[in-house]
């Protein structure tokens, strides 16, 4: 006990490392809340994920991450990308599917991934990243590298089997790795009572004779402080460990789903008294290391950035059809597998596409 308050305590006692965690969690915020704009104009196409209300889950664990680690998550990545450092117009740029975007506008909002930073994605299927990462974690464990994977991904992914067969093999092969369920208490619009028999999700790791712990999601230093103690056991003693953070996305579980069928305004209210960007100014006020003036300045330069990234991403241009081909990988049969392909695209895209590939 007297070591998570020490640790705690490191990064109130860096105030430049803490001012650094609130400005990104207000930088995801503010990056969530204008997509959440861009959408409405028809600006970003497909899919769309919101992290609104998950920030401390999302920044507090990758704040821990080493430049030999590695991170995989979900498909609700803006907040994974934006923390492990890539730019807010690259990552705007990709949700508007431009060349500029870091997946060169070829992944959209669910396949943000930045191979330099070692985010490996950004993923759409439900569970599926899992094994994935454990693979990873196997490679840096054969290799005999240093470093650890973090794998981030919802409570209703750990109903699916290949949580269970990521879970077993890392437990069995001993791999250096943390999973993290963000457990944000919704898998659509189903709650997690609802869909898991044992509602408790850290408990699961028992099942494989691994160290399971939750921890209040909304409050970052705690995130922190659980995700860099497993972490280190992770690179240090090769042990796989199960982080369960609770929180709360404000938002419907996509910009489609209004999120208000299942659930009730007294919930989410109740949530939004326990808001980790609140609590996490308030803790910085107590100890004086945030004053209102600093944090007003904050948010308008966060602001700011987020209207830039907007600004630079609307004016990048989208990828050529030319390049519709590119990493496609097969002999030729596929031009006219794709040629042979209707579209039933109401407004002609069938037609333009045809034309390119003549
Ligand atoms: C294998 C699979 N099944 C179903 C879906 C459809 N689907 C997309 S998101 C989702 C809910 C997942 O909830 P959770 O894991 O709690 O993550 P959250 O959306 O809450 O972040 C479902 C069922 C999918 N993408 N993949
Ligand atoms: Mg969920």
């Amino acid at each position: 006990m007297a070591k998570t308050a020490d640790r705690a305590r490191d990064v109130l006692g860096d105030r430049e490392h803490a001012l650094r965690l609130l400005r990104l969690m207000v930088l995801v915020r503010r990056f969530e809340e204008r997509a959440e704009e861009q959408y409405t104009r028809a600006r970003i196409g497909g899919y769309c994920h919101l992290a609104i209300g998950e920030e401390a889950a999302n920044v507090g664990s990758i704040d821990c991450l080493g430049a030999d680690d590695y991170l995989f998550v979900s498909y609700r990545d803006h907040a994974a990308a934006l923390a492990v450092g890539s730019s807010p117009a690259a990552v705007m740029a990709e949700l508007f599917g431009k060349e500029t975007g870091v997946a060169r506008g070829y992944g959209g909002s669910m396949h943000l991934l930045d191979v330099d930073r070692h985010f490996l994605g950004g993923w759409g299927i439900v569970g599926g990243h899992l094994p994935i990462a454990v693979g990873a974690a196997l490679a840096l464990d054969y290799q005999d590298a240093p470093g650890a994977v973090l794998c981030q991904f919802g409570d209703g992914a750990t109903n699916t089997g290949a949580f269970h067969e990521a879970l077993n093999l890392a437990a069995i092969w001993g791999l250096p790795i943390v999973f993290q369920v963000i457990n944000n208490l919704y898998g659509m619009g189903t709650s997690v009572d609802q869909a898991s028999a044992e509602p408790e999700l850290h408990k699961r790791a028992c099942a494989y004779r691994m160290h399971g712990e939750r921890v209040d999601g909304n409050d970052v230093l705690a995130v922190r402080e659980a995700a860099g103690r497993l972490l280190a056991r992770a690179r240090e003693e090769s042990e796989p460990a199960l982080l369960e953070t609770t929180t709360y996305r404000y938002r419907g579980h996509s910009v489609a789903d209004a999120g208000k069928v299942y659930r009730t305004a007294d919930e989410v209210d109740s949530w939004r008294e326990r808001d980790p960007i609140t609590r996490f100014v308030a803790v910085l006020q107590e100890h004086d290391l945030l004053d209102d003036e600093a944090l007003d300045e904050m948010r308008k330069q966060v602001s700011d950035e987020v209207s830039e990234a907007i600004r630079e991403a609307a004016a990048a241009p989208a990828p050529g059809p030319d390049e519709l081909y590119d990493n496609v990988y097969g002999d030729e049969h596929w031009r006219e597998q794709f040629d042979a392909m209707d579209t039933a695209a109401p407004f002609g895209e069938r037609e333009e596409t045809r034309s390119w590939l003549r």
